[in-house]
């Protein structure tokens, strides 16, 4: 409702003023699954991203060393990754299952592989085929099903907004080595037409684009038609990767990737990483190698209160399961938001996104509850001493403000700066009844309630409403 009246013109300047629909602002949790062909060896040396396999193995780059030993010693020598793709299966996928995990965890939309750099189509892409000369699509080898067209109708049917994850670059796609304007006319584009007309993503995060500028994928041309004539076009979000000069510079939202995201929310943005290292499916990864549900939760709320979505990524197995410690991180973030969800999803950021500790020692501010946090140096939030945390995280809504802190905060918590109407009352979520505050000058004091060791309404983090 909020998009103005088609045409867009082919131009950046054009295009950039699209708003972007107010679903994406409002939604600020989703979903990130890479799943394809390198799901089948599934490795990468810690700290390496495993969804890119292929090129790895045979890189030159000493910093890639150690892929082909691995590749050898275990497939031969001699073994194409495009011989991984039968063994691709995907047998045990229920994409009813997959939506009921995401909608549990307090997701609000899921963005799907369509193909990542492998050029392996996650649905019955005639391009993907025709140009690799074999079949390159999950229903012509492997799982021999649509996984996209189906994993699209499961999260819909769950009330989940469904976007796919698209790249431009295709490693080694015959084509794109041999003529880059063949690739983009007679392969990308008519794919990515294929892909958006047959499933409606509402959100395209697009990648894979810095090998040419946006001219050479005629990316302007094809933002047109899908803002202008395609048949998302009121709804869809697009990322900011269409070209070598485009990120943080025209598009949608920015995106960010294992990084601290943006200071505020003065333009749209997302920060996407893994729960590991990586975004495919790392069977080096170890349980420590996982972020804690605990650092998930408060990089969901610092991102929320500097105005970002998080765009948590999972990484399925070969044979459809998603790993039970990345659901087990779901189903826990999903019991937080239950209780606290009303402090994320439809907020926008307050005046102030965080109270930090005051010239304190972090270990001075909450135990064990302290937030280390090495992303926030990132933004530049750092104060002087270097040394001080992020206590309380701010949120809003009209006529609310949230104060959000990390971890339980003890008897009392004074907030500063923060006003208070008279005779108005301040909540816990999660608890009934009002909070004893107490105004000293400037800043509030709440008393919270007395509960014992495990009568927190959730973990984590807890959340004070205030008028
Ligand atoms: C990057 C890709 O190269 C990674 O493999 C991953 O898909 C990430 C989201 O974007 O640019």
């Amino acid at each position: 409702a909020n998009v103005p009246a088609a045409p867009y013109e082919p131009k950046w300047e054009s295009l950039d003023r699209r708003p972007t629909p107010a679903w994406f602002g409002e939604a600020k949790f989703g979903i990130f699954i890479h799943w394809g062909v390198y799901s089948v060896p599934a490795w990468a040396p810690v700290g390496q991203y495993a969804e890119w396999y292929w090129q790895c193995v045979l890189s030159k780059d000493p910093k890639k060393a150690a892929w082909r030993p691995y590749h050898e010693a275990t497939f031969g020598a001699g073994f194409d990754y495009r011989d991984f793709a039968p063994q691709f299966r995907a047998e045990l996928f229920k994409p009813e299952q997959w939506a009921d995990v995401f909608a549990r965890s307090g997701a609000k939309y899921v963005v799907l592989t369509s193909k990542h750099h492998d050029g392996f189509a996650l649905w019955p892409s005639t391009e993907a085929s025709r140009t690799w000369g074999r079949p390159w699509n999950a229903v012509e080898t492997g799982p021999k099903r649509d996984l996209l067209g189906d994993l699209a109708d499961a999260t819909r049917a769950r009330g989940l907004t469904f976007g796919i994850y698209f790249s431009y670059y295709e490693w080694f796609n015959p084509l794109w080595l041999s003529d880059r304007k063949r690739f983009v006319d007679e392969h990308m584009i008519p794919q990515f037409k294929d892909v958006v007309t047959r499933y409606r993503p509402s959100l395209i995060f697009n990648d894979g684009e810095w090998e040419m500028p946006s001219a050479g994928w005629r990316s302007e041309e094809l933002l047109a038609w899908l803002f202008n004539e395609s048949p998302v076009r009121d709804e869809v979000v697009v990322n900011d990767r269409w070209g070598g000069e485009t990120r943080h510079k025209h598009g949608g939202y920015w995106t960010t990737e294992y990084a601290a995201g943006l200071a505020d929310g003065s333009h749209p943005w997302e920060e996407n990483r893994g729960m590991g290292h990586s975004y495919g499916l790392n069977r080096a990864e170890r349980a420590e190698d996982y972020r804690s549900t605990r650092e998930l939760v408060l990089l969901l709320i610092d991102t929320v209160s500097r105005g970002g979505n998080l765009l948590l990524d999972i990484g399925p197995a070969a044979d459809g399961t998603i790993p039970p410690l990345m659901e087990q991180r779901l189903l826990e973030i999903g019991d937080w938001l239950r209780v606290n969800g009303e402090a994320i999803h439809g907020t926008r950021p307050a005046a102030r996104a965080a109270q930090w500790t005051e010239g304190k020692r972090p270990e001075q501010a909450y135990g064990d509850y302290q937030v280390r946090y090495e992303l926030l140096e990132q933004v530049g939030q750092q104060p002087r001493d270097g040394r001080a945390v992020k206590q309380v995280f701010f949120t809003q809504k009209p006529g609310t403000l949230y104060a959000i802190t990390a971890g339980w905060p003890g008897r009392t918590l004074t907030l500063h700066d923060v006003d208070l109407p008279a005779g108005a009352s301040v909540t816990l979520l999660g608890v009934s009844g009002e909070l004893k505050v107490e105004r000293r000058g400037a800043a509030l004091v709440v008393t919270l309630p007395d509960l014992g060791p495990d009568e927190a309404p959730s973990r984590y983090a807890h959340v004070l409403k205030l008028p």
